[in-house]
């Protein structure tokens, strides 16, 4: 038989983006059960073109279930994973609370599928949304040129931070909409009041060097999980990774400016068919004709845009990149489906 499936989380914002994509992708799934809040339970959402009811979140609720999507906050996840699990079912979660526990794998199918395999606790954890708008490119190319250092800078979309991010960055735009506000310091933060919302500065009209919370040393934990999560993927625990994640007044599709050194001389070139014949991965690189990924083109798409790939001029080993990721699909919901995929093919689904 076909396995089942429960989605849990599936009114969230990543829910509703699995859900499309769930009914785009090939029929793999059994049944597929809608599982949420009890404060949500009793609505009916689409899924392959048919109306599901959402059940609420209880023991019973993974009765029968093979595979089970979280999409719900780390202590949400962190509570009822093991119950699913309990149950009988596999789960992939997208949540921070399994990631890097070594007896969970973190997976990206294009770059670790194998790690799929070995689950000790019956959970495989689905990275964070920036770590994933990047690696697969990366995979790549460390794959060939063997990585030995990558610096980053990402420019994260306000949907990160969740419907509370779109809905704070929709109102400060129509707060300063028509106006000439800008160029004085402070005006733009007058202007949107006490609208901050998730974020600690305006973010329409402006750039925030800060995203998720405070970690030692004046790090913040999303820069700490890009560079813990990409060791632990990419198999390398000594990877030297430095990021600073930026958030920036776009709704959907995180993007990053990648420096990425290796153990052997790189080409742009070499670089280029790399990642053209890379699964998951689209090159856009004419500069002269103003191609180069942006996030309002990317959003929505599933791939990896790359983008502005150079040679460092001080280091033959050394790229230069820009990368954009949708970080509601490849960055959250398609990952975790293609996960969900390699775990039912193995369940003979
Ligand atoms: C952001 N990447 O853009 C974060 C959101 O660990 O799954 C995802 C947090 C996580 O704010």
């Amino acid at each position: 038989r076909k396995p089942h499936l429960a989605v849990v989380g599936a009114t969230g914002a990543v829910g509703t983006v699995l859900l499309g994509i769930l009914s785009a992708r090939a029929d793999i799934w059994g049944e597929i059960r809608l599982i949420a809040s009890p404060r949500s339970a009793g609505r009916k959402l689409t899924v392959r073109g048919e109306e599901v009811e959402v059940a609420a979140l209880s023991e019973d609720a993974f009765d029968g279930i093979d595979v089970a999507m979280f999409d719900v906050p780390d202590e949400v996840s962190a509570q009822w994973a093991p119950v699913a699990v309990s149950k009988g079912a596999v789960v992939v979660d997208n949540s921070g609370a399994f990631r890097m526990d070594p007896d969970v794998p973190l997976v990206v199918p294009e770059v670790n599928a194998h790690a799929a395999r070995v689950r000790p606790r019956g959970i495989v954890a689905n990275p964070n949304c920036t770590t994933l708008s990047m690696i697969v490119a990366l995979g790549a190319l460390h794959a060939e040129y063997g990585l030995s250092e990558l610096i980053v800078s990402s420019y994260q979309a306000v949907s990160g931070a969740g419907q509370a991010g779109v809905d704070t960055l929709r109102a400060q735009l129509s707060a300063i909409s028509g106006t000439e506000l800008g160029s004085a310091p402070g005006d733009v933060r007058r202007a949107v009041g006490d609208t901050l919302g998730p974020f600690p500065a305006p973010i329409a009209l402006n750039v925030v060097p800060w995203a998720g919370s405070l970690r030692e040393d004046g790090w913040s934990s999303e820069e700490l999980k890009v560079r813990n999560e990409s060791r632990k993927i990419l198999g390398m625990p000594d990877l030297r990774v430095t990021a600073t994640c930026v958030r920036v007044p776009v709704i959907t599709t995180h993007s990053l400016a990648v420096h990425a050194r290796f153990e052997n001389e790189v080409t742009v070139a070499g670089a280029h068919e790399i990642l053209a014949s890379a699964p998951g991965v689209v090159v856009s690189d004419d500069p002269a004709e103003g191609e180069f990924p942006t996030p309002s083109d990317v959003a929505g798409t599933d791939p990896t845009w790359v983008g502005r790939v150079r040679r460092s001029l001080d280091d033959p080993r050394a790229l230069e990149l820009f990368v954009c990721g949708d970080n509601l699909r490849k960055g959250a919901a398609l990952n975790a489906a293609q996960i969900g995929e390699l775990v039912a093919a193995e369940l003979g689904g």
